[in-house]
């Protein structure tokens, strides 16, 4: 056994363990100001010279001098359906069936429109209406996620989102270039209307603005690397984003008693992602930690991705002693995970207890992986602490409310003196009559 590796062990005993994990968690979006003036730079040119900008920097960034117009980059619905078609059978059936009961899980979240009546006749309430237009980004680059095309477009399909337009850098095609066809494929399935093989600032910006060929949406949903977080956040109040994600994260919450391998693996799972991905195992059985160790010592070089996991775990990834139960949650509602694991006996016990998680996965039995692709819940998730404020992508993202507000004469009558009254000191002579008129026999100016 190679006992080699190195992991980062911290115990909330030791002194100065709150300032170790501030240094731990001390990852978070530092955005540089470089990077930022980069990215309005290439987000005003879009703006301003649309296609032919995209165009450009999508040969420059991308490497594609093969491409000269965005007939280049647009994909077809016959190409996707072409894709889907020509999937062996055993990738066809799992894409189905994970879209199937994301689609399920899904439904759960529409949010009704609904109204109440008062006694004197007034109704109010809330309409709820889908967007109409949304861009969704899929990351690309050194891997594709055709999981990720299902996670964005099956919730806005689902909330009613008529056009879905995605985004994707030109897909890695692997030896047989294939697996390029699994995201147009995905694409096929999810029913999104329209792809466009862009990725980086530029389709960002193309989504936010409108190109001669790309039209404009109203929001931007999905994660992609620094240029892509940046743009969002740029282009945020001209179209509407969903989040502001950094690199994918876990926190394992373990009692002691599941198999030392299964949460070694699990741990792998996410810093297989890539360097900057974070594992973290929190335990009170220090024996189990020394177990969990020696998985990890005597597995990592069994692994395909076994670079990108070491430097993730030996630079972001820690096993932490903790003295109970309770100091667990707390260490846990510190980190605000994008994903947590109780893998402990009575899992649902815990759930109170937990402040700030993307998403939880409760019981031995429930690895990540499994909701990565098919358990149903979205698996774009808030990450970098931001599960403080931010909750996962949903249908709710896709759906926008108007209030409803209908009076009776009673009802307008009953409330115009309170208006009224309101107006006046705010020295707002028009509201103060506006209201005052609807109270029958109330003189006119
Ligand atoms: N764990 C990733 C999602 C993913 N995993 C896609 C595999 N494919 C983000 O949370
Ligand atoms: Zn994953």
């Amino acid at each position: 056994m190679t006992n080699e590796f190195k992991i980062r062990r911290m115990s909330t005993t030791e002194a100065g363990f709150d300032s170790e994990l501030a240094d731990l968690l001390n990852r978070r979006m530092i955005e540089e100001q470089s990077l930022s003036e980069t990215v309005a730079s290439i987000l005003a040119d879009v703006r301003q010279n649309g296609d032919s900008a995209v165009v450009a920097y999508t040969q420059k960034f991308d490497r594609r001098n093969d491409v000269s117009s965005m007939a280049q980059l647009t994909v077809t619905q016959a190409q996707l359906q072409a894709a889907l078609a020509a999937l062996p059978e055993d990738l066809s059936h799992a894409l189905h069936l994970a879209a199937e009961r994301i689609r399920r899980y899904h439904e759960h979240q529409k949010q009704p429109s609904w109204q109440y009546e008062e006694e004197d006749g007034s109704v109010y309430g809330q309409h709820v209406v889908a967007l109409e237009r949304v861009g969704i980004y899929v990351p690309g680059g050194k891997a594709n996620y055709p999981s990720s095309v299902l996670m964005n477009a099956i919730p806005a399909k689902v909330a009613g989102v008529e056009q879905v337009i995605m985004v994707v850098p030109t897909p890695y095609q692997g030896d047989d270039g294939g697996e390029g066809q699994l995201i147009f494929a995905a694409a096929a399935v999810a029913g999104v209307d329209q792809v466009y093989t862009l990725g980086g600032a530029q389709a960002v910006g193309a989504l936010a603005f409108g190109t001669e060929t790309v039209p404009r949406v109203d929001k931007i949903v999905g994660p992609g690397n620094v240029f892509v977080t940046a743009a969002k956040k740029q282009v945020f109040g001209e179209v509407g984003i969903d989040m502001v994600a950094g690199p994918s994260e876990l926190t394992v919450v373990c009692d002691g008693h599941t198999d030392p391998d299964w949460i070694a693996m699990d741990l792998f799972s996410q810093a297989e992602h890539d360097e900057q991905a974070q594992s973290i195992l929190i335990s009170p059985n220090a024996a189990f930690l020394d177990q969990v160790a020696a998985s990890i010592a005597r597995l990592l070089p069994k692994m395909e991705r076994r670079n990108i996991i070491a430097t993730s775990l030996r630079d972001r990834g820690a096993l932490i002693l903790v003295e109970n139960d309770q100091q667990a949650l707390d260490v846990c509602n510190q980190i605000a995970p994008e994903h947590l694991e109780l893998s402990v006996a009575d899992p649902q016990q815990w759930l109170p207890g937990v402040k700030h998680a993307g998403a939880i996965f409760l019981g031995r039995h429930t690895p990540e992986a499994l909701g990565d692709y098919c358990a149903g819940p979205c698996h774009v998730l808030p990450t970098s602490g931001t599960a403080r404020f931010f909750s996962p992508l949903g249908v709710y993202d896709f759906q926008k409310r108007s209030s409803i507000i209908q009076c009776s004469p009673e009802g307008a009558a009953a409330l115009a003196p309170v208006a009224e009254t309101l107006a006046t000191n705010e020295r707002l002579q028009a509201h103060a009559l506006s209201a005052a008129w609807r109270i029958p026999g109330r003189e006119k100016l």
